[in-house]
């Protein structure tokens, strides 16, 4: 009963010293049963309960605030032994239910033990501060297995062991909501690849593509400070001695509206600020550079820093990550002369010429250090921005543009020179990295795309990141329940189903055809009386039975992802999903003296997937041969996934316990909401009762049958490897043997790799000692 009374009282708060003493080892099982229970507060919250006394179906129990409450015995969840508290991997739990894992998360998270093994996937939680994990030390201990803790380190170990082992490509891919920290965790994973060197400096050019990527690439949200609004594969090279030997970037779908247009207390991409606080002087003025403040396109959403970042600081180190990946000062002067470029234009105004509401722009300074910028006239500019070229039966008109068509106009301008500039950015990044010129093909490919995002007004934006999620988690399914579970069935094994939440309605949902998310929306994009409002009513029309979508007001519509429900306002989405540049503007960058312009204009003229308007092409319509945006990333992704089907996957599933960005807060609703939408319980359910590790017999036969202390040579791979089970005593339960391969519980398989290490290892003494004998 003394143990009764030092049953911690506060589930938040627990002391652990006193706890871990109670429980030794040797304190048997069974007596600790019913000590404690789950009790769930009016609040959603789990509390631990100490059982004070059981009758019927009903308990008494006490809480940490010394309220003794009588329960229902149906309302307690069964809490696990506290020698369990805080074990590395989720499944060592005895009681694998929702309370016991955000405990078991919790405990280790309030210690800085920001990752667990949940089964065969790394959860992270984010600590929104510093933690003491990471640099070199911690990477050489990895290394050398000398710390076992679950981490990054460790999963990219593994990564880089099987890919040698195996001879099989890698992937880590990492998952998470918005503000996770997928991002991070994607760096941490670098640093510990580019420690394994390369040569030539390769590893740290690769880790240098951060900085650039980022300023690029990144911007504040409401969400997260440095929210990645772009998605991004990074495939690392390896050479014959597991050196690296170069690398390859591959981006997904950066949201160019931003650039243009911004909400309230975010930002656009950090490389704009970054310019007009760090550009040097005389930087500043060849492009005429002003503050942040000056800029219209910057100054929308009234928020110019971000807590704890210094712009200009960061100016710097982007310079010289662009002089690392061998981006000469000429290139680097001419990005940051299209960046100005981009900013001016948004100053760029118009004003009425006539009464049917036709405008012109204004000859102003933003017109002019435009013109100067991209190398282009300023009549031609002007005119680019006023008028559209159309052709009408056969002949070539003019038609003036309205105020609302000019500033379309100019965004689409401004919109697609930045797209072009950050693609341009990634091809030469790409060529410097392609450097390996002995190359194995083997790799390990990172993957980071932006996280699963739900605002109070969510945008085409949205729609194509939360769709880019819900293939990935597709993706994360079929190899962690439906592959698993078929290879055990295919195998002939004895093996108890999981169920686990399939995410296919909501794909489905996207893709199917005609009538899909997807599809509707390319359908009304082309037709030429199509808005956003006939969009959404076709959505109503056609989709309401769907068990995943809803019909809302104001041509809005819900759609039911895996991570909750997402409300999507059509506002916006033809447009954007049209994409159009107009051959004039197309046409105006081709004329440019300065030779970015150029490039893009000659990438985009021979994107055959580009949609270009213009008297080229029919009535000045869509071009319906050319791709919508929603459908050349549909087709991105199948790639994506494709490319990554061929890879042995980690998984990372990154969590973030507060939506503050706050180091202190622990929301147990909210970590319980993101376990619970990707599945990391289902996860370890299916791998504590299955088999995760597995090996053809062939290829256990020839790995350990020289362990054998009979000579077995002769025999065939099966007996090989059954002699071989028989001979390290494995227990029964914990291998099953299939028509064609070994399944293996968790960690068995370290067991005979260890003695094959250290017998390798002892044979290779021998074999030295003997050569220093003879010479
Ligand atoms: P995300 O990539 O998952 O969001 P980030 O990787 O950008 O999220 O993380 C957001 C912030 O959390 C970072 O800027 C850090 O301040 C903090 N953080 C994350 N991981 C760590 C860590 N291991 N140690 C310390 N701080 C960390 V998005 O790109 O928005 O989906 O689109
Ligand atoms: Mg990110």
């Amino acid at each position: 009963d003394e143990d009764l009374e030092t049953v911690p009282l506060s589930f938040p708060s627990i002391s652990m010293s006193s706890r871990e003493r109670r429980w030794s080892d040797t304190t048997p099982y069974s007596s600790k049963k019913k000590l404690q229970s789950w009790f769930q507060l009016p609040n959603g919250n789990w509390e631990l309960g100490k059982m004070i006394s059981t009758s019927g179906n009903e308990s008494i129990i006490s809480l940490s605030d010394g309220k003794v409450l009588k329960v229902k015995e149906e309302s307690l969840v069964p809490a696990n032994p506290d020698i369990l508290d805080g074990v590395d991997d989720l499944m060592q739990l005895s009681y694998l239910n929702e309370p016991s894992v955000l405990y078991n998360l919790q405990y280790r998270y309030n210690q800085n033990m920001i990752y667990t093994k949940a089964g065969p996937v790394l959860v992270a939680i984010n600590p929104f501060k510093k933690v003491p994990l990471y640099g070199n030390d911690y990477i050489e201990a990895y290394k050398r297995k000398a710390i076992e803790s679950p981490h990054v380190y460790a999963i990219t170990d593994t990564a880089i062991r099987e890919m040698i082992r195996d001879e099989v490509n890698q992937s880590i891919i990492i998952s998470g909501e918005s503000g996770a920290g997928k991002t991070e965790t994607a760096k941490i994973a670098m640093q510990y690849l580019a420690a394994l060197g390369g040569g030539s400096g390769i590893e740290y050019e690769i880790l240098k593509t951060n900085p650039i990527l980022e300023a690029f690439g990144n911007a504040k949200t409401l969400r997260n400070d440095n929210s990645s609004r772009f998605g991004k594969l990074i495939e690392i090279h390896f050479s014959e001695t597991g050196k690296i030997s170069g690398a390859n970037i591959q981006t997904f779908l950066l949201e160019k509206s931003r650039v243009v247009q911004c909400n309230e207390g975010e930002r656009s991409y950090h490389i704009f600020y970054q310019l007009c606080a760090g550009a040097p002087p005389s930087l500043r003025g060849k492009l005429n550079l002003q503050n942040a403040e000056d800029y219209k396109y910057l100054r929308q959403s009234n928020c110019y820093s971000i807590t704890g970042i210094n712009d200009a600081e960061e100016f710097r180190s982007v310079m010289e990550a662009l002089d690392v990946v061998h981006i000469s000062k000429e290139d680097q002067e001419n990005v940051f002369a299209m960046l100005a470029a981009v900013l001016w234009l948004g100053n760029i105004s118009f004003v009425v010429i006539d009464n049917e509401n036709h405008v012109q722009a204004v000859e102003d300074e933003g017109l002019f250090h435009v013109a100067k910028l991209i190398g282009c006239d300023i009549e031609d500019l002007k005119l680019t921005l006023s008028t559209r070229k159309m052709k009408v039966g056969n002949d070539n008109i003019v038609q003036k543009l309205t105020l609302s068509q000019a500033i379309d106009a100019r965004d689409a301008l401004a919109k697609s020179i930045y797209a072009c500039l950050f693609d341009w950015l990634v091809e030469q990044i790409n060529k410097s990295l392609a450097v390996g010129k002995r190359r194995t093909g083997r790799s390990i490919s990172i993957l980071d795309i932006y996280g699963f995002e739900s605002f109070n007004r969510n945008s085409f934006e949205q729609f194509c990141i939360n769709y880019a999620n819900e293939r990935l988690q597709q993706h994360f399914n079929r190899h962690l329940f439906k592959l698993e579970q078929e290879e055990y069935i295919q195998d002939g094994i004895d093996w108890a189903k999981v169920e686990f939440e399939d995410n296919q309605d909501c794909l489905n949902l996207f893709e199917k055809r005609p009538l899909g998310l997807l599809s509707l929306l390319d359908e009304e994009s082309t037709f030429p009386n199509g808005t956003d409002l006939t969009f959404a009513n076709k959505l109503k029309q056609h989709l309401n039975s769907n068990s995943c979508f809803k019909g809302e007001r104001d041509q809005a519509f819900t759609v039911h992802h895996y991570a909750g429900q997402v409300t999507y306002d059509t506002t916006g989405f033809l447009e954007k999903n049209r994409d159009l540049l107009h051959l004039d503007s197309i046409q105006l960058l081709s004329s440019c003296t300065c030779p970015l312009p150029q490039i893009f204009a000659s990438h985009m003229l021979t994107q055959s997937d580009k949609p270009v308007v213009g008297p080229l092409h029919k009535s000045g319509g869509a071009d319906s041969q050319k791709l919508s945006v929603a459908t050349k990333f549909k087709g991105q992704l199948f790639l994506l996934m494709q490319r990554l089907e061929s890879t042995t996957p980690h998984f990372i599933r990154c969590i973030k316990p507060n939506n503050l960005q706050s180091p202190e807060s622990y929301e147990q609703g909210l970590v319980l909401q993101q376990l619970r939408c990707c599945g990391v319980l289902e996860v370890v359910r299916i791998s504590r009762s299955g088999f995760p590790t597995r090996m053809s017999h062939q290829k256990f036969a020839r790995r350990y049958g020289f362990l054998l202390l009979d000579n077995v040579a002769s025999q065939d791979p099966l007996s090989v490897s059954v002699a071989i089970l028989h001979q390290f005593n494995i227990l029964p339960e914990m291998y099953q043997v299939g028509y064609t391969k070994l399944f293996f519980r968790t960690g068995q398989i370290g067991v005979l790799e260890d003695t094959r290490n250290r017998t390798l290892h002892g044979i290779l003494r021998v074999q030295s000692c003997f050569r220093g004998h003879q010479a």
